[in-house]
């Protein structure tokens, strides 16, 4: 066999590089995490290599009898895991899932009320720069200037005026948890749809930690990859009337061949989120994010909504008088990964922002618990404290690669 570092030595160089450097910083992009091995092999396996349009027992082409044991595998275990009556495992990605349910329930032009980008929200619940906000007239809601939580008196004023045909619960920045029954409640009281996207909750949810939005939602949304711990992809649950029209709409309606290598990864997900192991993960990262947040906050650092619920926590720079963009630099130059982010009401662009984001999930999975959480709060003060001093800045990679060789990641992999 030819492998990869003699067929191609620099794709091989740059793997092993990047397998270097997710061991040695401090991962806190609150999007990301570190997949098991077996996850890793079931992505890495012959199944990349087989077309499987349509689903199990119904497809376009011959010899899928063993990628239907697979993917039947895959639904049957995210069923149970988050109590769904029905799930589509094929979309590539969260933006497809919610791509998919937007093509089953709306017409171009239709009125879809959600989460404003730059208070939370996703760039597929309708930003301007995204399809979603093309193809729909958008109507936004935001947080609450004074408390940075959800205004649910506006949901309801703008869903009453504006009559939606749907409504959007969820993003990738709201560090607190989400109620999804007044949401449902809003979306009933005008002849809504309501959709729940849980990509970045969707591990609390399943381990009983956040809010669930199955049996209030009409479809619930999630990418596989973040807290949920599984490879990057997406999925949506839905109600058994949906199921058909949902499974129509992800193919033929927006994808083709299905990525049954991905399929197979997460139904090895699913299996490791039934071990006691993973509850007790879960519950480690909402306590991480709690013991960051609270030596974060006792270090003078301002956060939205004055803390976490989740594994999430968004850090308002500005009374640093650092912008998002200088506070990530800074960060990456001493090992430390995160990504700049936009707080409400923000008033810089997203290439700039007032914030940052941080998240438990990937350094939940190496072992670290809260008294590593206090350590990476003082990493990030030093680093933060005098941005572009050099000698601070090696010091605090120093500390760090001490810090992440306690923890050790893939030790068995070259890359
Ligand atoms: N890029 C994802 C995140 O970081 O939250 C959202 O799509």
């Amino acid at each position: 066999m030819r492998r990869l570092a003699d067929v191609d030595p620099d794709v091989a160089k740059a793997l092993r590089e990047e397998a270097a450097r997710q061991h040695r910083n401090l991962e806190l992009i609150a999007s990301e995490n570190f997949v098991s091995e077996a996850v890793l092999e079931a992505m890495g396996s012959v199944l990349t290599n087989k077309y499987a349009e349509g689903y199990p027992g119904r497809r376009y082409y011959g010899g899928c009898e063993v990628v239907d044991v697979v993917e039947d595998l895959a639904i049957a275990r995210a069923k149970e895991l988050f109590g769904a009556p029905h799930a589509n495992v094929q979309p590539h990605s969260g933006a497809q899932a919610n791509m998919a349910v937007y093509f089953t329930i709306l017409k171009p032009g239709d009125v879809v009320l959600g989460p404003n980008l730059s208070h939370g929200g996703h760039l597929t619940a309708g930003s301007p720069v995204n399809y979603s906000g093309k193809f729909y007239s958008i109507v936004a809601y935001g947080v609450r200037k004074d408390t940075e939580l959800i205004d649910l008196d506006e949901v309801r004023d703008l869903a009453k005026k504006h009559r939606p045909r749907l409504v959007i619960a969820g993003g990738s920045a709201f560090p607190r948890a989400i109620d999804f029954k007044p949401f449902g409640e809003i979306a009933r009281e005008v002849g809504a749809s309501l959709m729940a996207d849980i990509a970045h909750p969707a591990g609390l949810v399943a381990a009983g930690l956040h809010p669930s939005p199955v049996g209030i939602a009409d479809f619930v949304t999630t990418t596989t990859h973040k807290t949920l711990r599984g490879p990057r992809g997406g999925m949506v649950m839905c109600r058994t009337e949906h199921a058909q029209a949902l499974d129509k709409t992800v193919m033929p309606g927006v994808q083709g061949g299905p990525l049954m290598h991905v399929i197979a990864a997460k139904a090895v997900a699913f299996k490791e989120a039934q071990e006691p192991a993973w509850r007790e993960y879960q519950q480690q990262v909402v306590k991480n994010a709690r013991a960051l947040a609270a030596a974060l906050l006792a270090r003078g650092f301002r956060l939205v909504s004055g803390g976490t619920d989740t594994h999430l926590i968004l850090v308002d720079l500005t009374s640093r008088g650092l912008t998002g963009k200088e506070a990530q630099e800074a960060l990456d130059r001493a090992w430390i990964t995160v990504n700049k982010n936009t707080i409400p009401f923000e008033t810089k662009s997203p290439m700039v922002t007032s914030g940052i984001r941080l998240g438990t999930p990937a350094v939940t999975t190496r072992g670290m618990r809260e008294p590593e959480m206090a350590e990476i709060a003082g990493l990030i003060d030093r680093a933060l404290s005098k941005v572009g001093a050099v000698a601070v800045e090696a010091s605090v990679r120093d500390q760090v690669q001490e810090l992440t060789n306690r923890f050790p990641l893939y030790t068995e992999r070259r890359a």
